[in-house]
């Protein structure tokens, strides 16, 4: 890739807890894979206003560049991180260059439900404007998700598109995804008539803004999009989101396929945990996509900046912090995306007081590493109830046709409730043994989504 004269470099001085002395430099040429101590990172002030340029997202001149950062949570929910601090970290220490805002629009305080909307509004605003003031890029993000059909709530999503593009007509650092996540029965097509109303209201404002289309299957059918893609616009891409524990190979040959077949893809949302926001983390999984994503210079966002008690959460669920984030605040995803987007790294000791405050747990029963989180806790006439989740990978050289594992708590349990596994309780020991289909684990390989709930007198831990 060409190299280009680098128009600005900064050196995070103002670091909280980054004092390693990497280098970030602000660059137009900044599509590829970060390496060593040195990040480039593609900033508007310095690339302008976005293009798409067959597969690639490039800068206004058309050199390649790649968008890497994090998603608020719902920004109704967690609106306290929308703050110019928070951003400004997020940027300088962590080297983020886009943030997507998620505006709900069916969920309990969502935009078309129950929500407020002129206070959402303005959250999103305000949103735009820290990232704006931090020079960073930023994604309006209409975020369909229990709606299924982004064509259910068609008439505000054109009122509010039209709002914001037209309130953000000359800004060069604002994208528009116009629908987070297509599922149910919603179809390619159904897809395609809905973006055939809103481009066109984004098109009369924003002449050339980059807009981010949804796929069917909560945004992982890129093939369906690549075999039909919508024409007749400039600058659109189509949106890919995977959950690392539970899309892997499959869905990543579909990326590629999709890229292949002339598909400019954007992943406008990931987790290194399961599809449900929570789980234990698969970081093998998760470094395999960012290998692949780095290699393609495909852009990609995290989920979430929220403390929420969940697995794909950056911040830990006991800091109530919204800026000056310490390595201690992070939760093991957070630390995981500070490491991935910096190159430094996390100490010891904070990596295991984030395992232990985010309720995860690792052990081995043989060649199985056994990973464990509690996800859910609860108490109901004196008892204390806890669901866990457990993750089980084969350290061995060979494939495991068949496991076993035991699982030791602090005091004597009932077990209410199990799944994909064969379980028996002995005295403070749960005895797990497979199903018989999820017996085998090939070598280096994890199977998930194994769990159960217990009850006792206490809220029970594993030994
Ligand atoms: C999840 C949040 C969770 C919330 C749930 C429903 O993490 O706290 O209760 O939404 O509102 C998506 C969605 C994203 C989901 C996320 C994890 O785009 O909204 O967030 N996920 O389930 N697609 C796949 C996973």
């Amino acid at each position: 890739m060409k190299k280009r004269t680098l128009a600005a470099v900064c050196i995070g001085a103002a670091a909280c807890f980054l004092t390693a002395g990497a280098q970030t430099v602000h660059a137009s040429d900044a599509g590829a894979p970060n390496t060593g101590e040195t990040v480039q990172i593609a900033v508007p002030s310095v690339c302008g206003a976005l293009k798409v340029d067959g597969t690639r997202l490039t800068d206004s001149s058309g050199n390649g560049i790649q968008l890497k950062g994090i998603s608020t949570h719902c920004i109704g929910w967690y609106p306290d991180y929308i703050n110019e601090e928070c951003f400004r970290q997020l940027h300088e220490e962590w080297n983020v260059n886009v943030v997507r805002l998620a505006m709900y629009t069916a969920e309990s305080g969502g935009y078309c439900t129950d929500g407020n909307q002129e206070k959402l509004k303005e959250l999103m605003k305000a949103g735009v404007s820290c990232a704006t003031e931090n020079d960073m890029y930023v994604i309006i993000d209409w975020h369909i998700l229990s709606d299924n059909d982004p064509n259910m709530y068609l008439d505000e999503a054109k009122d509010f598109f039209r709002e914001m593009s037209s309130e953000f007509a000359e800004y060069e650092n604002v994208l528009y995804e116009i629908c987070n996540e297509p599922n149910g029965g919603t179809t390619w097509q159904d897809i395609r008539n809905y973006a055939a109303e809103i481009i066109p209201i984004i098109r009369e404002n924003a002449e050339d803004a980059v807009i981010l289309v949804g796929t069917p299957n909560w945004s992982q059918y890129v093939d369906q999009a690549a075999a039909d893609p919508i024409a007749g616009y400039d600058n659109l891409m189509y949106v890919l989101h995977f959950y690392a524990a539970t899309h892997k190979d499959e869905l990543r040959n579909t990326m590629v396929s999709a890229i292949d077949a002339g598909l400019p893809v954007f992943v406008s949302e990931y987790g290194i945990c399961d599809a449900s926001g929570n789980g234990t983390i698969d970081e093998e999984q998760a470094e395999a996509w960012v290998r692949l994503m780095d290699e393609h210079g495909i852009s990609y966002i995290a989920w979430n900046l929220s403390n929420k008690n969940e697995t794909s959460a950056i911040i830990s669920s006991t800091c109530t912090k919204t800026s000056g984030f310490e390595e201690s605040d992070l939760s093991p995803s957070g630390q995981w995306l500070y490491q991935m987007l910096t190159g430094r790294e996390i100490s010891e000791e904070a990596r295991e007081q984030a395992l232990e405050q985010s309720g995860q747990k690792s052990f081995f029963c043989g060649d199985i590493e056994v990973t464990s989180k509690v996800v859910n806790s609860w108490e109901a006439n004196g008892q204390f109830f806890r669901q866990y989740d457990l993750s089980l990978k084969n350290q061995s050289e060979s494939a495991c046709n068949g496991w076993k594992i035991q699982v030791s708590f602090d005091g004597g349990f009932e077990l209410s409730d199990s799944w994909n596994g064969e379980y028996t309780a002995e005295g403070d020991t749960l005895y797990i043994t497979n199903k018989d289909y999820n017996g085998s684990i090939p070598a280096g390989e994890s199977i998930g989504d194994v769990g159960f709930i217990i009850s006792g007198t206490k809220e029970l831990k594993i030994k």
